[in-house]
């Protein structure tokens, strides 16, 4: 049972030098650290019940089946689905957004739609979108991010022009992966459904992070990656709701998904194996559960509440450096737990570069938010990213090493 006290003795991976300083590791916006406990869950599986699922009859077979299904009925509960037959394993973020576009924009999408999604969107909740308004002729367009003067929010009275009937799919981040912003989802979504378009969330920054419910929020769908949560890379969650899912023709067909097969034809299962063609990542999917019950047993109030506090924390500090620009809210406003900052004539990957000397992991770029930069008159930034094993004494670390970078380019 993990307990705040103990937490970082939880990660093996916290617990080494790099380049002969303590890693502070502040790049979880890229990916998270796994506790032992999903490590132990993986070895688990593969030291006693590596077999293939739904295919056997023999034990390995069906405890492999088990621990697979039942990692759908643990993630449906962790984000309150009303089903785990609305849980679909995918590979990430990425995968689950796609198949959205592609299955649900190729039955949908006509010309005259439109496809609406935000400025601030991650590349993979944004050319998704671009390539099925192109392919069915629709339109895509997007709520724009404030200007300057009020960064990090989204231009919420362009967001009630551009919310008509037309709009068929209303696709947004919960929590922008550059910004730090904490997008207002519950309205969005009911917003959205006044004029008769489906939702889909991208939550890959937000599930990891905070309670999360899909009733509550109701979202149409929701998509996210397992690695950000303290689980595997390779695994993912497409949520969907039943009756949307069932009406759905699989975007990836072969084995697993069918009832029946003749030369000429086939017909589909319900969902989630309509969803689910081949071999699934049984390994990682069981190993997500245990990451689900690592932060439902810390309690993701506290997580929020740890990350929130890092965050204002991690502004506070880094506001008084000489000539930075934090992106996003300002300080005291709400924001994720993540602060992204440029510094004028020091390139982001310059600065990373030194922070990794000082054994900080950063992450400098354009962070797959090529419009937002450019709108942001940027091309890139350097993001400190907060996760539940993080400290202020880190925080520290990172402003110390800030302050050496900036006196070695003669900027302090
Ligand atoms: N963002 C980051 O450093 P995948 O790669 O499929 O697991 O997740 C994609 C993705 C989608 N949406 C948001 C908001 C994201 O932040 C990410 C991943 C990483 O910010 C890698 S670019």
């Amino acid at each position: 049972m993990p307990t705040w006290p103990n937490v970082r003795a939880d990660f093996p991976v916290l617990h080494q030098q790099v380049n002969g300083k303590p890693l502070v590791y502040l790049d979880n916006g890229a990916t998270s650290q796994k506790p032992r406990s999903v490590i132990d869950a993986l070895v688990h599986y593969y030291e006693r019940d590596n077999s293939n699922v739904h295919r056997g009859l023999h034990t390995l077979s069906m405890r492999a089946t088990d621990g697979y299904e039942g990692a759908r009925t643990r993630v449906a509960r962790f984000i309150n689905a009303a089903d785990p037959a609305e849980i679909i394993f995918t590979r990430g973020t990425t995968e689950g957004i796609n198949v959205v576009a592609r299955s649900w924009g190729h039955a949908h999408l006509k010309p005259g739609d439109i496809v609406l999604a935000t400025g601030m969107e991650h590349h993979s909740n944004l050319v998704p979108w671009q390539q099925a308004a192109r392919a069915s002729g629709a339109t895509f367009k997007f709520v724009p991010v404030l200007g300057a003067d009020a960064e990090g929010g989204l231009d919420l009275a362009a967001l009630d022009q551009l919310l008509t009937p037309q709009v068929k799919v209303f696709a947004f981040t919960h929590i922008s992966n550059t910004l730090g912003t904490i997008n207002p989802a519950a309205e969005f979504c009911r917003r959205a459904r006044a004029v008769g378009a489906v939702t889909v969330i991208d939550a890959a920054q937000s599930v990891g992070h905070g309670p999360l419910d899909v009733q509550a929020l109701g979202c149409d769908f929701l998509a996210f990656s397992g690695h950000k949560m303290c689980g595997p890379t390779g695994i993912g969650v497409l949520y969907g709701r039943r009756a949307l899912l069932d009406k759905l023709a699989p975007d990836e067909t072969g084995g697993g998904m069918v009832v029946s097969v003749t030369y000429e034809a086939a017909t589909w299962k319900p969902a989630p194996e309509r969803f689910e063609a081949g071999t699934p990542n049984v390994a990682d999917a069981i190993a997500l559960g245990a990451a689900c019950d690592y932060l439902d047993a810390l309690g993701r109030d506290q997580i929020a509440a740890h990350d929130a506090l890092l965050a204002q924390y991690a502004m506070e500090q880094l506001s008084v450096l000489p000539g930075i620009r934090i992106i996003g809210p300002r300080v005291g406003a709400p924001r994720s737990g993540l602060v992204s900052f440029a510094f004028e004539g020091v390139h982001a990957h310059d600065i990373v570069t030194f922070a990794d000397e000082d054994g900080v992991a950063l992450r400098g770029g354009h962070h797959c938010n090529q419009p937002l930069m450019r709108h942001l008159g940027l091309t890139s930034t350097t993001r400190a990213s907060f996760y539940l094993y993080n400290t202020e004494q880190e925080i520290d670390v990172l402003v110390a090493s800030m302050r050496r970078i900036l006196k070695f380019f003669g900027t302090a």
